[in-house]
């Protein structure tokens, strides 16, 4: 059995994208990161780092439980087990792979600054916001440019694509208008049609929806806790 500790975010949905492709059945264990549930000590048992998503698969390499974090690696770990979204011969492998990475260390890490500086930060500092909407822009062209090679990044359909696409979702928070990035645009309509694409974001849909409202009636995306548990103290504790 799959235990999937997850929040409707987009490292997130990379995962419950990811395991909708694959048919899996598995629980979500909801990590609400705005109320601190990222800094219990059993979840940090796993996620050392205070972030969902992690995993336990109660069927991991052996048929003895693992766990996993970071999405990067749940993605690795359930496309090779399941010979599926990651070709296993080493140059399509590593293909995937770099692209995978690329996501991890430049797409997620830039477009959440975006979201902070032009969203969430509570002094609109210009200079910020252009650096990260700039770098927002520059990583789309490299996306599209990319696309224009091929009709996904990394040869098939993987979890390479299953990566990046989540954090494009929120593009107008990062300044972005897909129009102007036409492949990109193409690849985008093509993911977000799939069935398991919708399931994949169906997930805790009530809670975003709630969440939503919320912040639309303060007229801020976080309260005083949340804000406290994501960006402020409770954060930066030492732990
Ligand atoms: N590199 C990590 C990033 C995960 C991440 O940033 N998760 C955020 C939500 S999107 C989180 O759990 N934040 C809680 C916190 O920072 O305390 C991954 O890809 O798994």
């Amino acid at each position: 059995m799959i235990d999937l500790y997850f929040w409707p975010t987009p490292n997130g949905y990379k995962i419950t994208m990811m395991l909708e492709e694959l048919g899996l059945e598995y629980k979500v264990v909801p990590v609400n990161i705005g109320k601190g549930d990222q800094f219990r000590p059993e979840f940090l048992k796993i996620s050392p780092n205070n972030k969902m998503p992690a995993m336990t698969d109660s069927d991991g390499p052996g048929g003895k439980p693992i766990s996993i974090f970071e999405s990067g690696a749940i993605l690795i770990y359930l496309a090779e087990k399941h010979g599926r979204f990651m070709p296993a011969e080493p140059r399509g492998r590593y293909n995937v792979i770099e692209w995978l990475m690329f996501q991890m260390g430049t797409v997620g890490p830039m477009l959440g600054q975006a979201h902070h500086f032009r969203r969430y930060a509570p002094e609109k500092l210009q200079y910020a916001i252009d650096r990260y909407t700039n770098e927002a822009s520059r990583i789309y062209n490299v996306i599209d440019r990319r696309l224009a090679e091929g009709e996904y990044l990394a040869g098939d359909y993987s979890i390479a694509d299953m990566a990046v696409y989540p954090w494009l979702v929120p593009h107008t928070m990062q300044g972005q208008n897909l129009d102007e990035y036409s492949n990109l645009k193409r690849w985008y309509d093509a993911i977000r049609s799939r069935p398991a694409t919708q399931r994949g974001f169906a997930v805790m849909a009530d809670v975003v929806e709630r969440m939503r409202a919320q912040a639309q009636e303060r007229q801020q995306p976080h309260d005083q806790e949340s804000w406290n548990n994501l960006f402020g103290k409770k954060q930066f504790e030492k732990r």
